[in-house]
């Protein structure tokens, strides 16, 4: 219980800190961005979302947390917008947040408080959100779609991935998950997967990112697809997103 006190003070007390990392093209140069939610503590530093988001998830404090990030996140974008730049960025939803009754209305009103432009917002969501009725689903997505909000699959390849997913879920984008990412450029059947996902994204008109990319070698295997975005510390680590974009904002 001592960390859910403690993250509920923090939700109150502004300690919760909006990082961004890099997606780049082939060439390094910056196409997008993933929002990485930290909790800079009192007494602890900074605290990575691995110690606190699936604490949220159980004790309710993931709507919050959620609403949270997603106000940073368009209010960035609509300081973007406000200097004619575009720069979609995508933000982490957990299944539990996402099926949350207020869902739609909470991104939505979001994006028009800041005056964020729908198109740039792109919220990562894993197969997880799936659980039972699909339809239900679809159509929760295409109340955001319709109004141009954007959907990524992340983590793709892991957890019970169903390809028929990839058909019905209206989605723009899809993550490759870090673990084949890696392993490709020396494992045939890392690269078998990666190529086969890669195949069907083109012919679905998805785009792709590759996460994970921690090598030159890793960054040469996915340079042969000069679409595909690359995301993962060589090209970039999270960084605060006020620092990024003012250096992002200065170099356009
Ligand atoms: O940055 P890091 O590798 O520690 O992130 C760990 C996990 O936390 C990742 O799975 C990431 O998707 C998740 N995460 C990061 N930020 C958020 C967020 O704002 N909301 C949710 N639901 N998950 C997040
Ligand atoms: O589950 P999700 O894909 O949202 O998680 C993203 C997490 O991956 C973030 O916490 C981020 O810190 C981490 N990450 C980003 N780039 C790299 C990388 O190159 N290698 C590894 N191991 N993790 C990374
Ligand atoms: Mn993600
Ligand atoms: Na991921």
């Amino acid at each position: 219980f001592a960390i859910e006190q403690a993250l509920r003070r923090a939700l109150g007390a502004q300690e919760l800190r909006l990082y961004l990392q890099p997606q780049t093209d082939a060439t390094g140069r910056w196409r997008a961005a993933e929002a990485l939610v930290r909790w800079q503590h009192p007494t602890q530093g900074l605290v990575p979302p691995a110690a606190f988001v699936p604490v949220a998830e159980d004790c309710d404090l993931i709507a919050p947390l959620g609403a949270w990030v997603l106000e940073a996140t368009c209010a960035e974008l609509g300081r973007l917008a406000r200097a004619g730049c575009r720069l979609p960025i995508a933000v982490n939803v957990s299944p539990r947040q996402f099926h949350r009754p207020h869902f739609v209305d909470e991104v939505l009103t979001a994006l028009r408080r800041h005056g964020a432009e729908p198109a740039d917002l792109v919220l990562e969501v894993t197969e997880g959100v799936v659980v039972d009725d699909v339809d239900a689903v679809v159509e929760r997505m295409r109340a955001l779609t319709s109004e141009g909000v954007r959907f990524s699959i992340d983590d793709f390849g892991t957890g019970y991935s169903s390809l028929s997913y990839l058909r019905r879920l209206p989605i723009h984008e899809i993550k490759i998950d870090r673990s084949f990412v890696q392993d490709a450029p020396r494992d045939a059947g890392s690269a078998a997967l990666v190529e086969a996902i890669i195949a069907v994204a083109e012919r679905l008109r998805l785009r792709v990112v590759a996460e994970g990319v921690e090598t030159p070698e890793h960054a040469a295997y996915f340079a042969r697809w000069p679409h595909v975005l690359q995301q993962g510390y060589l090209h970039g680590l999270p960084e605060p997103a006020a620092a990024v974009l003012a250096r992002w904002l200065a170099d356009e």
